[in-house]
């Protein structure tokens, strides 16, 4: 069902063919397809499309927390509620309807239940040739300070994971969720895969590329705001395990996901913060350190 009248998928455009779905269920898009209409982002083969579930798959915003670091439901309630069309995104520039998006999320009484602080949570996401581009931000409407932490959820689509490099986290320390949050120092020049990985990278530079040779395409993200950078790919056993996945969907995914972490952060009241993530593909012919 959809609450309100607007409606619970909205399609950008642009005018090279590039598409992009989101749902105001989650502020989640589920969708990012080329000029070529070939899908980006990784969705499970048994992905559960109804409330109070997450969709897995696409781009699940968790707010007010990322994963079990705190007391609320994992990764938050952010991408388990109905978000509304902001008709106030300022101050930012108002964007083109069609290739753009601006979706909010307030408090609710439900939400003050588990989470006591007013907020506003405002998303703007804006297609264009080539590049998705993520505005997070929250402001604290509350008379009290509030704290969080944060991720937007990158599920990629790879066309196999034992053939993905990731370059950009090299002799980063990182917290290791599979050995108690244990914090350890990236010794690799790349990152590849072979078995499951589930980490929390930190402080990490401004550009991330995700190499994927066989697709013969690099996804490059971007981001400002988002310190760190998780990377998550549950392999064969926690796969199974994971109801609304399917058993070899682990060979056609990567979770990268842009970040705050280590350190939350902290807003007075009135204050807001702000992120901003850029995802872009780039052709074959890119090479490393550009
Ligand atoms: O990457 C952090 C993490 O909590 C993993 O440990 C795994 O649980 C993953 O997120 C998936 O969480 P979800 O709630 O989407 O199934």
């Amino acid at each position: 069902h959809a609450e309100g009248e607007s409606p619970t998928v909205i399609k950008l455009t642009e005018p090279s063919g590039w598409t992009a779905e989101v749902l105001r269920y989650g502020g989640q898009v589920v969708s990012w397809k080329n000029d070529h209409g070939e899908e980006l982002l990784f969705m499970s083969s048994k992905a559960i499309w109804k409330p109070p579930k997450a969709i897995r798959g696409g781009i699940p915003v968790c707010f007010p927390q990322f994963a079990n670091f705190g007391t609320l439901e994992q990764h938050g309630f952010a991408r388990n509620r109905w978000w509304s069309l902001d008709s106030d995104p300022s101050p930012l520039q108002p964007a083109d309807s069609q290739s753009s998006v601006d979706l909010l999320l307030k408090s609710t009484e439900e939400t003050l239940k588990t989470w006591p602080r007013s907020f506003e949570f405002r998303l703007r996401i804006s297609l264009s040739a080539g590049k998705l581009t993520f505005i997070p931000r929250v402001k604290n409407t509350d008379n009290k300070a509030c704290t969080f932490t944060f991720a937007l959820r990158n599920y990629f689509s790879v066309s196999d994971i034992s053939e993905v490099r990731v370059e950009g986290l090299e002799t980063l320390d990182y917290f290791d969720n599979l050995k108690e949050r244990e914090r350890f120092t990236e010794q690799a020049d790349a990152i590849t895969f072979d078995d499951e990985v589930d980490r929390v990278y930190l402080s990490t530079p401004i550009k991330i590329a995700i190499i994927d040779h066989d697709k013969k395409r690099t996804i490059v993200l971007r981001k400002e705001g988002l310190p760190d950078a998780v990377v998550w790919n549950p392999w064969d056993k926690k796969a199974k395990a994971l109801p609304d996945f399917g058993d070899d969907d682990y060979k056609r995914m990567l979770c990268v996901d842009s970040a705050v972490v280590e350190n939350p952060i902290v807003l007075k009241p009135t204050e807001e913060w702000k992120g901003w993530q850029v995802l872009s593909i780039v052709s074959s012919s890119y090479c490393s350190g550009q």
